[in-house]
């Protein structure tokens, strides 16, 4: 049986929760994939370490991370992740590499990398559970794109065989945003569910 890594993050911004790993938790198997969990750090020092505890740990064959992207109005599949993080504070209010300036992921790495899973197969599972996603080619500049850029530059510095993507999720309704779309929790786990199912 394959092995599966699904990671949420922990709320920031001020939130209370954070839909990504609310539905995680929510989650508790797929079909054809042994399922492994972590929850991530909204924190640049330690986010990429603690998702790496759980990758030595386990050995996954696949890794999806899940984020909450705030303004979006439907589930972003996430294509590619860029070599560069803003100055945005983290959780524990420091920027990346204590910097207040724009920064590089590695300095040696690539500009960008592509995504490594089956972006198609997932894309036309959701629309099949009526879910509303679509493609993104910019998954930001803060935590999220700094842990897809982690992941896929070691698996391509590792020429590893591991498949991992990422995929952005909007608000919980249960976040009471009215200024801001939103999905039901209930939804966003079932996205989540659908996406990690069809990822390879
Ligand atoms: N979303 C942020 C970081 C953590 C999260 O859930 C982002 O899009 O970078």
């Amino acid at each position: 049986m394959r092995k599966l890594l699904l990671t949420g993050f922990t709320p920031f911004g001020g939130e209370s929760i954070n839909p990504s790993w609310e539905a995680v938790k929510r989650i508790e198997n797929i079909d054809g994939f042994a399922l492994q969990k972590a929850e991530i750090p909204v924190e640049w020092d330690s986010a990429f370490k603690v998702l790496t505890e759980s990758w030595e740990q386990y050995n996954p064959d696949c890794i999806l991370m899940v984020g909450q992207a705030g303004s979006s109005d439907s589930v972003r599949i996430e294509r590619i992740a860029i070599n560069l993080c803003s100055p945005i504070k983290d959780n524990r209010g420091k920027y990346h590499l204590d910097d207040p300036k724009e920064t590089k992921i590695d300095e040696n790495g690539p500009d960008a990398i592509f995504s490594s899973f089956d972006y198609e197969k997932i894309s036309e599972a959701l629309k099949r559970e009526n879910v509303k996603a679509r493609y993104s080619f910019s998954a930001g500049t803060y935590l999220c794109n700094f842990l897809l850029y982690s992941v896929l530059n070691r698996i391509y510095q590792g020429k590893m065989s591991t498949r991992a993507g990422f995929i952005h999720v909007p608000y919980a309704s249960e976040q009471n945003k009215t200024d801001s779309p939103s999905m039901s929790l209930e939804e966003i786990t079932k996205a989540v569910k659908t996406a990690a199912k069809n990822i390879i």
